[in-house]
């Protein structure tokens, strides 16, 4: 196999508290990861620290925790952090060739409503039950993907993954 950022690019993945919950998603999901041909590079499963998470998607949506009252479109924010940290969930690194649009489109679009209408077969079409209890995360740009790759996995390094490890189908 040809080791290299373009022939194998790396992703975050997650399963939200929905589908860790729940067996039968739980394997559903990583069903779809196996049947899409990911390398499944890291797995573990944890109980996510309410700090962690409002860190996590502060730098992910990029917005001021002090801000996220008056910003109207940050509604959701604290129902996201509340239910991100409510249960385990898995998290994934996950590997294959344009591995961040791969994922995404596996998981099929945010809104469950627009998922369930334009993508009934992906993830979230199938199994999300709100536009927050959306089932999974993906990174959405090779700089997050890093980004979010370290906040789960510390010990982690890229560089070694791409020069030193053998690839391995788990
Ligand atoms: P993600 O980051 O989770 O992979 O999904 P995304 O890019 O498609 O969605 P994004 O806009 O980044 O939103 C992050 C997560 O916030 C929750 N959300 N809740 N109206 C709502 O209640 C609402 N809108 C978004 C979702 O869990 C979404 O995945
Ligand atoms: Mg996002």
């Amino acid at each position: 196999i040809l080791r290299s950022p373009q022939a194998l690019q790396l992703t975050l993945a997650l399963i939200k508290p929905d589908a860790v919950a729940h067996p039968l998603i739980l394997e559903a999901v990583h069903q779809q990861i196996l049947s899409n041909k990911f390398l499944i590079v890291r797995m573990r499963e944890l109980l996510w620290k309410k700090e962690d998470c409002q860190k996590f998607y502060r730098e992910h949506e990029g917005a001021k925790l002090e801000s996220l009252d008056s910003d109207p479109g940050r509604f959701f924010y604290q129902r996201l952090v509340e239910f991100m940290a409510s249960g385990p969930i898995r998290a994934y690194i996950l590997a294959h060739k344009d591995a961040i649009q791969l994922w995404r489109t596996v998981m099929g679009p945010t809104r469950v409503f627009r998922a369930r209408h334009v993508a009934p077969e992906s993830i979230r079409g199938s199994f999300g039950l709100t536009d927050t209890r959306n089932t999974t995360h993906g990174s959405d740009s090779v700089v997050s993907a890093s980004r979010e790759i370290a906040a789960f996995f510390p010990d982690f390094s890229e560089q070694h993954w791409y020069e030193k490890e053998e690839p391995q189908l788990r």
